[in-house]
């Protein structure tokens, strides 16, 4: 296909993100609603759903939205199937339903290891797992896994947090692998630090009106030298769900202002 920039376009495209109701989910669906994506979403309660159908229409977006927890592999098979019924099969999957609990690993019980491993890695692998019959019949489908700084480091108090991100590049790398053969492009996006309510407390001003040590440590080891906002996922999302990523399989692609490739300033 000689390059136009129809090669980034969605339309006619089915799209479901998870968790999509506000944060990374909402912004990456909006940009995937911009390109022509016809938008599905799923997330814990039905007034969280309906919060997030009124968000989209407010954004001019017709979305349809479920009640679902991703980690219930038989509720979340239901969805894709109701989904399919009242929308159509899913062409592109964003998952990006995620958690995180910051707790010093031997302060952590197994139980609060095992939810967020349960909700960042496991529940990936259910709805891939729910979508890719589909996506075998029609000859072609979009798996983008929101993975995370933290698939490549560690920090204090998140070791369940990147055990799972982590196990998320490789699931990324291991779908692409096993699915490539059926036009099935799944790669991953690795957000820097992003302002969102997930990372609200690391941005949360001290009581004596200066900056939270973690922020000004964040933004002095960002190159780029901020936060991100969710808007600086929409390009990227857009081209990974996109025909003109069509040849990039397995990837994982970090929007993270250059955090990863910088060692930090002399101190
Ligand atoms: P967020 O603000 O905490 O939003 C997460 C969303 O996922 C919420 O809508 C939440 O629902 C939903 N969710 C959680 N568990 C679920 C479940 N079991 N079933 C269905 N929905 C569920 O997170 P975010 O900052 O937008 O992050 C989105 C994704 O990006 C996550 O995977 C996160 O790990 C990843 N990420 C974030 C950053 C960052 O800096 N913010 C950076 C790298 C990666 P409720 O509203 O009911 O809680
Ligand atoms: C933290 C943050 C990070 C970000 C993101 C970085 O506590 O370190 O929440 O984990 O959410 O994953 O890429």
């Amino acid at each position: 296909m000689d390059f136009n920039m129809d090669m980034f376009r969605l339309d006619g495209k089915v799209a479901l993100v998870t968790g999509a109701v506000y944060g990374i989910g909402f912004e990456i669906a909006r940009s995937l609603a911009a390109a022509g994506a016809t938008i599905v979403f799923n997330n814990l309660s039905q007034q969280s759903v309906d919060e997030g159908i009124s968000k989209y229409q407010a954004a001019g977006i017709e979305a349809k939205g479920y009640v679902c927890d991703v980690t219930d592999e038989e509720a979340v098979q239901s969805m894709v199937k109701q989904i399919k019924a009242e929308v159509g099969s899913i062409d592109i999957l964003v998952n990006n339903a995620g958690i995180i609990k910051r707790t010093p690993m031997t302060e952590m019980s197994a139980g609060d290891f095992r939810q967020v491993v349960d909700v960042d890695l496991t529940a990936p692998f259910i709805v891939a797992k729910a979508v890719i019959p589909d996506m075998i019949e029609k000859g072609a489908g979009k798996i983008i896994n929101i993975c995370s700084m933290m698939s490549e480091l560690g920090r204090e108090t998140v070791s369940a947090y990147a055990s799972a991100k982590g196990g998320l590049k490789m699931l990324t790398k291991n779908i692409a692998s096993e699915y490539g053969q059926y036009n099935i492009q799944c790669n991953g996006i690795g957000p820097g630090y992003i302002a969102t309510p997930q990372t609200a407390p690391l941005r949360e001003l001290q009581e004596d009106g200066e900056r939270h040590p973690f922020d000004q440590f964040i933004v002095g080891r960002t190159p780029a030298a901020r936060w991100g906002e969710t808007s600086d996922l929409a390009g990227p999302s857009v081209f990974l769900a996109s025909p003109a990523s069509d040849f990039v399989n397995g990837h994982i692609l970090y929007v993270d202002g250059g955090i990863l490739a910088y060692i930090g300033k002399q101190p």
